[in-house]
């Protein structure tokens, strides 16, 4: 695992909570295993049987005074690792879907990428969630097809997203501005692996600019030069993708498209990929890749190449 994708590297109070549950099991956990091999092997050096020594030893069978130390000490044990473990999964599991001051985002999961939605800003975007620093977000999380999973390594807990059904999670986000990665956490058909997210964590300034960058309405006379590229993509492909944030679509919204560090969740940002995705995608992510090739000409794939790198935002 990369930066910014390490469980046991929290970012956001919500991980920071559950690394410190971590650690407290693994400090009880690893002073049981000292505590029994150190008596272990005091025992066995201590009362091994010395030469020409015949007798048998004190028997303890039946010991209360035993027994009950070996019954007590693992039940102050567990309950040292109960009472938190307990309290932390109830603290968790709380609903701020009505708290103005939490940003809410619903989040799809789809064969085989994620899309995002922020209802109350009017904004659908996919692959990059974009939050600001020091936030708490409430996620409604679903599914459009088969069961997925919404994994944050580094921000905390991952969640089932399911068809026909809204699971709750809420996390928060790291106080420094970064890059963390996000996964699908089930597998979920062939190209589960590549069904990957990015997590962009910008400044309270940045993330505002960036919002109403994603709200402003996209420009609708484009150069010479990418027209025909345009013209191809909204006789191709404009029925799945939207190019303006306010509406899903069946297929990413490609508002900030070129904006992106990665083409379809996985493949680094280049002309070539750009190029290679659009002609042939189930090249990359297999036949139950929801984008269908089109038999278009090598040509007209450029043309629309070349009008996909203007999909920035201002
Ligand atoms: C039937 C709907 C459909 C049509 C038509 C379609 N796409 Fe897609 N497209 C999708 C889906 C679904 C994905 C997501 C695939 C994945 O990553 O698993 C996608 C992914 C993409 C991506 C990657 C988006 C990202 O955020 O990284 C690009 C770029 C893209 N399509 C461009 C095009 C272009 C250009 C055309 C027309 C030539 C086109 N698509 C036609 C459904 C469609
Ligand atoms: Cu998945």
């Amino acid at each position: 695992m990369g930066q910014g994708s390490n469980p046991i590297d929290p970012k956001g109070s919500v991980a920071e909570e559950q690394y410190g549950l971590i650690l407290l099991s693994l400090g009880i956990m690893i002073l049981v295993t000292v505590v029994v091999f150190v008596l272990y092997f005091y025992a066995i050096v201590k009362y091994r049987r010395k030469p020409g020594d015949n007798t048998i030893p004190k028997q303890v069978e039946g010991s209360h005074k035993l027994e009950i130390i070996w019954t007590v000490i693992p039940m102050i044990l567990l309950f040292i690792l109960a009472v938190p473990s307990v309290a932390l999964t109830f603290s968790q599991d709380v609903d701020y879907s009505d708290d103005p001051e939490v940003i809410q985002v619903k989040a799809t999961g789809h064969q085989f990428w994620w899309e995002f939605e922020y209802p109350d800003l009017g904004i659908y975007t996919a692959q990059d969630l974009v939050l600001p620093v020091n936030q708490r977000v409430q996620f409604e999380l679903t599914s459009s097809d088969v069961i997925h999973s919404f994994w944050i390594p580094a921000m905390g807990g991952k969640m089932d997203t399911n068809p026909g059904m809204i699971n709750k999670l809420y996390l928060d986000t790291p106080a420094e501005p970064g890059v963390l990665k996000g996964k699908c956490a089930e597998f979920c058909g062939e190209s589960h692996a590549l069904m990957d997210f990015k997590v962009i964590v910008l400044s309270e300034e940045d993330y505002n600019a960036w919002v109403e960058d994603m709200q402003t309405p996209a420009n609708t006379t484009v150069s010479a030069d990418v027209q025909s590229g345009e013209e191809l993509f909204k006789q191709n492909c404009m029925s799945c993708h939207a190019i303006d944030a306010g509406s899903p679509g069946l297929g990413p919204n490609l508002k900030g498209f070129a904006d992106r560090e990665v083409v379809a969740g996985f493949l680094e940002m280049t002309d070539d990929n750009v190029y290679k995705w659009i002609r042939d995608p189930a090249y990359f992510k297999g036949d139950r890749v929801e984008m269908p090739g089109l038999f278009l000409e090598d040509e007209q794939y450029q043309d629309i190449a070349e009008y996909l790198k203007t999909l920035k935002l201002e």
